[in-house]
C-alpha cells in the first residue's frame, strides 16, 4: 500500500514512454464497449500485461490493453478493458489504472460499462449518462493512508474529499447536447453499484428502487472516487444491457449483457467521438 504511488508513477512513466502523445482525457471501457480503442489514431497499444504493476483482467470480453493516441486531435489513454472487486482484486488494484491514467496527465475521465436497468423505462440498449452514484459494494477505494501526490489539479489529494458534483455536470449536459444532436435524446440515472458476480435478485432491485437508483452494475464507483479524489472531471455512461432482475420475466445472461454492447457499439463510439473534442478545457 505505500508503494501504491510509486507503482503508479512507474506504470504512468513507461506508458509515456511509448508515445510521443501526452494524453489530456481518459477513456476506461466497459463490457462489450471495447471495439471503440480500434478508432484510435496514431495509436501505440500497450497490453496490461507489459504496464509494470498494472492488474490483469480475467473476464471474457474485457480484452486489457492500454490504447495511446489521438481522437479527433485530442491526445487520449483508451483502456479497452477493466479489473473488478468480484475478480478478487483489492481496491488499490482495482483503481490503479484509473490512478495511472491521473499520473500520466489525464484531467477528464470518461468511465463506461454495462447496466442493468431498474427504471422500466430504459430499454436494452439505450446508453444513460449517469448523474450520481450509490456506492452500495461496502468498501471505499480511498482506503488506508490518504496520499496527496495523487492530486492532479490543485486542492485535491484530499483525506475527506467532496462527491457532491462526483460526475461533472457540464459534462453529462455535453453528453446530452451531444446526443440530441445525433437524432436520440439520453436520459440520465443515478447507478447503483454491487459487488456481484451473482446479478441482483429482484427484491434487491426493488430496494434499490426505493433507494433511488436508476441503473445497477459492478463497477465504475470505484474508479470515479479515486478521480475525484486527484480532481479529475468525470463523465460517466453506462449501456443498458438488460433490465435488472424482476423488472421483466426474463432471467439474465452475460450472453445477452455482451451482446447489446456489440449492438450499441457504433452509436456509442460516434458519440464519444463527438463528445471527446468538446470535453476537454485548457
Ligand atoms: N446487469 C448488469 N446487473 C445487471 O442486471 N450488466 C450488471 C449488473
Amino acid at each position: 500500500m505505500s508503494d501504491l504511488y510509486t507503482h503508479a508513477r512507474s506504470a504512468a512513466d513507461h506508458l509515456l514512454a511509448q508515445t510521443k502523445h501526452r494524453p489530456k482525457l481518459g477513456i476506461i471501457l466497459g463490457s462489450g464497449l471495447g471495439d471503440f480503442a480500434n478508432s484510435v489514431e496514431d495509436a501505440v497499444a500497450v497490453p496490461y500485461s507489459e504496464i509494470p504493476h498494472f492488474p490483469q483482467s480475467t473476464v471474457e470480453g474485457h480484452s486489457g490493453r492500454m490504447v495511446l493516441g489521438t481522437i479527433a486531435g485530442v491526445p487520449v489513454a483508451v483502456m479497452q478493458g477493466r479489473v473488478h472487486a468480484y475478480e478478487g482484486y483489492r481496491m488499490d488494484e482495482v483503481t490503479f489504472p484509473a490512478r495511472v491514467l491521473g499520473l500520466m496527465g489525464v484531467q477528464t475521465l470518461i468511465v463506461t460499462n454495462a447496466a442493468g436497468g431498474i427504471r422500466a423505462d430504459f430499454a436494452p440498449g439505450s446508453i444513460v449518462g449517469i448523474s450520481d452514484h450509490i456506492n452500495l459494494t461496502g468498501t471505499n477505494a480511498a482506503l488506508g493512508r490518504n496520499e496527496p501526490r495523487f492530486a492532479v489539479t490543485q486542492g485535491s489529494g484530499l483525506r475527506f474529499f467532496d462527491m457532491t458534483t462526483a460526475y461533472t455536470p457540464r459534462l453529462l449536459q455535453l453528453a446530452q447536447e451531444t446526443a440530441q444532436q445525433h437524432g436520440w435524446s439520453m436520459q440520465t440515472g443515478v447507478y447503483i453499484a454491487v459487488l456481484g458476480p451473482s446479478y441482483e435478485t429482484p427484491a434487491e432491485i426493488r430496494a434499490f428502487r426505493t433507494l433511488g437508483a436508476d441503473l445497477v452494475g459492478m463497477s465504475t464507483v470505484h474508479e470515479v472516487i479515486v478521480a475525484r479524489h486527484m480532481g479529475m472531471e468525470v463523465l460517466g455512461l453506462s449501456l443498458v444491457t438488460n433490465a435488472a432482475a424482476g423488472v421483466t420475466s426474463e432471467s439474465i445472461d452475460h450472453s445477452e449483457v455482451m451482446e447489446h454492447g456489440k449492438h450499441a457499439a457504433e452509436r456509442f463510439s460516434a458519440l464519444l467521438t463527438a463528445i471527446i473534442p468538446k470535453a476537454v478545457t485548457e
